[in-house]
């Protein structure tokens, strides 16, 4: 399948890796919009939100779990961060490979600006 995230996750295209076990990876962005700005990432393939399935309930809650640890590890967790998930045109999503933002390391503005 030609998906970046998924060379990435192969390990065919290098990244700068901050966390993996064994259903999820996350690493550094490579445009960062924010001091700290990992993507975390199922290692399995899912396109968008909209193409979660019930059967990956836990998988989403190891993304979820995987961004504290990291924000933990990072330093970020008590001053805070935020987790976005862009999902298709409207929503911004570029890579169609699902994955969640964590951005920190700095007071965040307005969601949608
Ligand atoms: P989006 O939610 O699909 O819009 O986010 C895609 C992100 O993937 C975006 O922040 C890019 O900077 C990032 N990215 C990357 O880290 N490495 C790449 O090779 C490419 C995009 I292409």
């Amino acid at each position: 399948m030609d998906c970046l995230f998924c060379k990435i996750v192969e390990g065919t295209i290098p990244s700068k890796k901050v966390y993996e076990n064994e259903d999820v990876m996350a690493f550094h962005d490579i445009e960062p919009a924010a001091p700290v700005h990992v993507l975390i990432i199922p290692k399995k393939h899912i396109a968008t939100i909209n193409d979660v399935a019930e059967e990956d309930a836990i998988l989403v809650g190891r993304i979820y779990a995987a961004a504290r640890e990291i924000a933990r590890e990072l330093g970020i967790a008590e001053d805070g961060y935020r987790l976005i998930n862009n999902c298709n045109a409207d929503g911004g999503q570029v890579v169609y490979h699902l994955h969640v933002h964590l951005l920190g390391g700095q007071k965040l503005g307005p969601l949608l600006a």
